[in-house]
């Protein structure tokens, strides 16, 4: 039995138990509530924290441990107390003359707890608000052995991990399923120190140097005069920004992409965009980008669901991940990594490695795997944990070093100054998410928050009065020595490389490599955000940029903005596209996919039942949609939980729709016609418009539909043809099933989205 069903199974089971004995069958009148759930009376310990995510301790340099517990301000005891510790008789009426008197300012209770929970809010990040995150466990293979001393990396070794990801634009509160780039951060917290691994689901960036990098924050983000639009690039300011600053059009293509709406957090690629330098035991280096891949694959929503799910279930893609978590699927990435020789041109196959718009398509460099990262922990505390987990790409461990890239040089600067307003000081280290699981033993004392009580007298070196500790570390104690890379400088300029200014060849490469499908999403998406937009200039601008990319897509989007399509200004090389790069025409594994079984009234409930337990027997997610909450039942069999009502599913988050013969107007189950009608020539009672709802969307939406029994009359009512591509029906549920799963490698029915008829390349 999987983790998955007995989760499901549970679900089911709690389900069913909160039913009262005499609950009517379904449909039928609401059943009695069940008695209200007294408030308990004797005192009972809080609950503990999860498996493996308490805090390390902090040892001081004398091997003591520093303060107090690393847990103290976490709930113990029975009783609820004041911060000091003083139980309490009473949390619900202030310290008052009399009954109705006024409050008394002696009443320190009352004050304590007004006055911090005035202080509860601390600034979100100022990009990267929202996100969302889980704790894990990253598995070396060993295979970067020869080009990476970083302990880490060795063969079979355990590293505990915790994964952020997140949105970049919007606020805290924002939508899931934005078209935005996603953060994908992970700190490694291994023996030889925190590495942290601070990257996007797109390999490349708006731009070149860091110290642009403010300009592109305040154009994405909302107009500072009406703090609209929220979490979205559709406006002015932003295309306005990018079509004067060429550099950043392959960044934006991407986001205009299918990449810009992943389906999941789990079926997002990863990268660390920058170069980065390995040095392995003997010294030597080599360059590398990493790159992260799900091992459910890469997959994306369409533009009209992402829409509709920011507003039917904002939190979609943190839900996804903690259920996921939750009912035992852990989802997994590789981490690989593409190598170049470190010369001193730092260039290969003609591609500038220090250009952060520039990729190397695997088909030049093949990403090879160096390990497995497993998420297998949500968090206990989101505050804790996710909101206070500070990143910083230069928490680097000995055998991973920086190149200079002038887009990483001033990352390094940022992220530690961002976490000192953020986490108000420079002790955020010491928050429990933050702390190294190696022994600290820094000289870094006081300052705001401070938690550890240091031992000795001298946080200074050189000193003889702590005995001259602590010492220093060589390469052999692991110390980290930065690679001693030469530096051919010639004088200081405001300057970047010749090669830089081609902005317009990968872009070329991106939109070469998609499937006509893809393109057609791609174009639709210029369209909209530039319909978004205001001002003609930026429209015609933008319009520019993108024949210098494509003259088809140019073309395409001028024509939705009603507008005439400029000449290109560029010359447009040929370039040999990189399969790797698109999401189509591939299949991947099922596991994890969600499938709706919906059952109308009289539908044939034992068959939904059979189909459900195939499901998950697949390793998916079944989820039955009733007409309304409860139980489905049919006589002498086992009742169905009813997981989703009519009411609150959409077909938006399901992957596939089954129906569970539906009976079709005046059919019954089997397709016959239905006697109870009486006369078979009498007008038939509607399917159910929720129904249709949810069939139609699931078409438009490129999802696997089908069922079995009368469901191809239901079909039929949807306007959607029995012969349609990705529709699967038949007399027998689990043979349904079985075409809908193989539809389900490849993750939509692309036939059915339309293709664009030319295009240049
Ligand atoms: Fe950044 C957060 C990724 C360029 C400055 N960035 C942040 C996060 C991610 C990235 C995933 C969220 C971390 C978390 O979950 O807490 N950033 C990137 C990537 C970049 C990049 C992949 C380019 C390759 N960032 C970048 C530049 C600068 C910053 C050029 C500044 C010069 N980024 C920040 C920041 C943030 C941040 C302001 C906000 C919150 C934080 O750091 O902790 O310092």
């Amino acid at each position: 039995q999987g983790p998955v069903k007995k989760i499901v199974d549970k679900v089911a089971e709690l389900a069913e138990a909160a039913l009262p004995d005499d609950s009517p069958e379904v449909p039928g009148a609401p059943a009695p509530r069940p008695p209200t759930l007294a408030e308990p009376v004797e005192p009972a310990d809080p609950l503990p924290p999860k498996q493996d995510q308490e805090a390390p301790a902090v040892v001081s340099a004398t091997g003591r441990t520093d303060g107090a517990e690393a847990d103290a301000r976490s709930q113990h005891g029975a009783y609820l107390t004041t911060a000091q510790g003083t139980r309490l008789h009473d949390s619900d009426h202030s310290l008052k003359a009399g009954p109705r008197g006024p409050v008394l300012l002696q009443d320190h209770h009352l004050r304590e707890k007004i006055t911090h929970f005035d202080h509860e809010r601390i600034p979100e990040r100022v990009v990267h608000a929202r996100g969302a995150a889980a704790h894990g466990v990253f598995r070396a293979y060993g295979t970067a052995t020869g080009i990476c001393r970083a302990a880490f990396l060795a063969e079979d070794v355990e590293t505990p991990v915790f994964v952020r990801f997140s949105t970049v634009l919007g606020s805290r509160g924002s939508a899931d399923t934005v078209r935005d780039t996603r953060g994908f951060a992970t700190k490694f917290y291994t023996t030889e120190g925190v590495f942290d691994l601070v990257g996007n689901n797109i390999p490349v960036f708006f731009v070149q140097d860091a110290i642009k990098f403010p300009d592109v924050v305040h154009a994405a983000k909302p107009h500072p005069d009406r703090e609209i639009p929220q979490a979205q690039s559709a406006h002015d300011t932003f295309w306005d920004f990018v079509s004067l600053h060429t550099e950043a059009t392959h960044h934006t293509l991407w986001n205009m992409s299918d990449r810009g709406i992943p389906r999941s957090y789990r079926t997002m690629e990863g990268f660390g965009v920058h170069t980065f330098r390995l040095v392995d035991a003997e010294g030597g280096t080599v360059l590398v980008k990493w790159h992260w891949k799900p091992k459910l694959g890469v997959h994306s929503l369409v533009w009209e669901e992402a829409q509709l799910i920011a507003g039917l279930d904002p939190d979609f893609h943190r839900r996804d991940l903690y259920d996921a978590i939750e009912s035992g699927a852990f989802p997994e990435w590789e981490l690989g990594v593409q190598v170049f020789p470190d010369n001193e041109e730092q260039v290969f196959e003609g591609i500038d490695l220090l250009d952060p718009t520039k990729i190397v398509p695997e088909e030049l460099a093949p990403v090879q795997p160096v390990g497995l990262l497993t998420l297998n922990g949500n968090p206990t505390n989101f505050f804790a944990e996710v909101e206070q987990v500070a990143f910083h790409p230069g928490h680097l461990v000995p055998g991973i070093d920086v190149t200079d890239d002038p887009l990483l040089a001033g990352r390094l600067f940022s992220y530690l100054d961002t976490q000192i307003t953020r986490l108000g000081g420079p002790n955020f280290a010491q928050i429990p998410i933050n702390r190294t699981h190696a022994p600290v033993n820094d000289m870094l004392r006081d300052g705001f928050h401070q938690d550890a009580v240091h031992g000795g007298v001298a946080p200074y070196k050189p000193n003889s009065l702590d005995g001259g500790c602590p010492f220093f570390a060589g390469a052999g104690e692991h110390g980290y020595i930065e690679h001693p890379t030469p530096i051919a400088a010639t004088g200081k300029v405001r300057e970047a490389p010749v090669s830089f200014s081609d902005h317009f060849t990968q872009p070329r490469l991106f939109w070469s490599s998609m499937s006509p499908v893809e393109r057609e999403h791609i174009i639709a998406a210029y369209t909209f955000e530039l319909g978004k937009c205001y001002e003609q200039a930026v429209k015609e601008r933008t319009l520019k940029v993108l024949a210098n990319i494509d003259p088809y897509l140019c073309a395409q989007v001028a024509q939705g903005l009603g507008l005439p399509a400029p000449e290109r200004s560029e010359h447009l090389a040929d370039i040999a596209p990189s399969p790797a790069l698109s999401q189509v025409g591939r299949t991947w594994p099922t596991a994890g996919r969600v499938v709706g079984l919906v059952a109308a009234p009289d539908a044939d409930l034992a068959g939904l039942d059979t189909v459900r337990r195939a499901v998950l027997d697949a390793d998916m997610v079944p989820l039955v949609v009733g007409p309304t909450g409860g139980a489905l039942r049919v006589d002498g069999e086992e009742p169905v939980a009813v997981q989703r009502t009519f009411a609150t599913a959409r077909s938006l988050e399901f992957d596939a729709v089954l129906l569970a013969g539906v009976p079709a107007p005046g059919l019954d189950a089997d397709g016959a016609r239905d006697a109870k009608a009486g006369n078979p020539a009498a007008p038939a009672a509607p399917v159910d418009p929720r129904i249709t709802l949810m069939l139609t969307e699931a078409w438009r939406h490129g999802k696997a539909v089908g069922g079995w029994g009368a469901a191809g009359q239901a079909l039929e009512a949807a306007g959607i043809p029995a012969d349609a591509p990705g529709v699967v029906l038949g007399d027998d549920g689990e043979d349904v099933l079985a075409g809908i799963t193989t539809l389900l490698a490849a993750h939509r029915v692309w036939e059915r989205f339309p293709a664009p008829p030319e295009s240049s390349d």
